[in-house]
């Protein structure tokens, strides 16, 4: 199998043992799930499925970012309590990602159930000489790591606009350089604090994914995975303080998903341009909004429009009615699909060869499967 690798620019051949561990960034809990989470979900989950069909297990872990400005935010809005608007909004996700029938995570642990390991991780930065306490925070030398780019391979001044606009605050003045980041901060007034050893706070943003893929995975995970959007800062950020903290490479492969778009521009909730997996659930069968999304290739940003579902459930309509009773159910498709998968996950061809199969009137039960898409019996999950 071979799949496009973000740090090394390149598809290159994706070397696994039997198990393969995986980290993806899983949602902040604020609003509901849009498609652009879907489409970042339904990735991984298809290369889970396709891994598992190859002989591979996979354990692929999906954070929830419970503690985080935005959803600090949003809930000081709405007038409740952070972590209950969290739990609410997990629920929702939880059946969104059930309906979809995206396999089970591994694990999907919480930021908050992760502060003993953070505080305890932050410790393992400083102890190795790679960050420094200041104004009550803890922040990452990044002068200190040589790496600095291993992942995004970006320049220092698109680095620090990135850092700008995702939340980064470089003008913090207690900051010896501005792309350096904090890994503890202090709480504002009404915000949760923990008890730590450099003063009342709560993580920085990054810290989170670091701590808890070393506390479910281990050291080096095989793969690590999120929305393109993410590259810089934060797997960057996280690449830095795991390497820092252990000595340890972090992460073989890195693999994002590119953005899903509406009306020219990233499907994101501070935008408003976004369309609700639950509410196209009102009106789809989910296993067409499956189909709409993994008709694009994962590694291309693509729009979506008004025409996306019906195109989809119209090719959902034709898959249903070539797996009749009686059709023989073809090998031919089952083969394409899997090269398909296997060629840096090609959805788009994947999914040609399935309605090519279903044009001659062959069965594509089993086609359809290793996409997830489960035309007859149970689905499998
Ligand atoms: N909790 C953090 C990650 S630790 C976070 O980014 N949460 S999120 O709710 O903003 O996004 C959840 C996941 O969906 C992330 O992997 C993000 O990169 C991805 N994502 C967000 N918007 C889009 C989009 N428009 N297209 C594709 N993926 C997206
Ligand atoms: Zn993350």
């Amino acid at each position: 199998m071979r799949l496009f690798d973000t740090s090394r620019g390149a598809v290159v051949p994706f070397d696994v043992a039997e198990t393969v561990t995986m980290y993806t960034c899983g949602i902040t809990p604020y609003d509901a799930t849009h498609v652009g989470h879907a489409a970042t979900y339904l990735t991984y989950d298809v290369l889970q499925r396709r891994l598992r069909d190859r002989g591979h297990q996979t354990r692929c872990v999906r954070n929830i970012t419970d503690v985080d400005d935005d959803l600090l935010r949003k809930a000081r809005e709405l007038g409740v309590h952070y972590l209950d608007l969290a739990a609410a909004e997990t629920a929702r996700f939880d059946a969104d990602m059930e309906a979809l029938n995206v396999i089970e995570s591994f694990s999907e642990p919480r930021a908050t159930s992760a502060i003993a390991d953070i505080r305890g991780f932050i410790g393992m930065v400083l102890d190795q000489g790679h960050a420094y306490v200041a104004g009550g925070a803890v922040y990452f030398d990044v002068s200190s790591f040589a790496n600095f780019g291993q992942v995004s391979h970006l320049d220092r001044d698109t680095m620090l606009a990135l850092a700008a606009e995702r939340g980064g605050n470089p003008g913090d003045p207690n900051k010896r350089d501005p792309l350096d980041f904090v890994l503890w901060q202090p709480s504002a007034p009404d915000e949760p604090a923990w008890d730590s050893l450099w003063g009342p706070g709560r993580p920085g943003w990054h810290i989170e994914c670091s701590a808890l893929a070393l506390r479910e995975l281990g050291t080096t995970i095989d793969l690590h995975g999120g929305g393109a959007d993410l590259i810089f800062p934060h797997h960057e950020c996280e690449a830095a303080q795991s390497e820092a903290a252990t000595g340890e490479r972090f992460v073989r492969h890195w693999m994002h998903q590119a953005m899903v778009m509406m009306d020219g521009e990233k499907m994101s909730k501070s935008l408003g341009n976004l369309v609700f997996v639950s509410d196209l659930r009102t009106q789809w069968d989910p296993r067409a909004i499956r189909l709409g999304v993994l008709a694009n290739h994962y590694r291309t940003p693509w729009e979506w429009t008004d025409a996306t579902m019906p195109e989809a459930a119209t090719r959902l309509e034709g898959w249903m009615a070539a797996t009749t009773d009686g059709a023989p159910d073809s090998a031919v498709a089952v083969a394409a699909v899997r090269d398909a998968l296997d060629n840096d996950l090609d959805t788009p061809t994947a999914v040609a060869a399935v309605d090519a199969a279903a044009a001659d009137g062959a069965g594509v039960a089993s086609a359809a499967a290793l996409l997830g898409v489960f035309l007859t019996g149970e689905p499998v999950r």
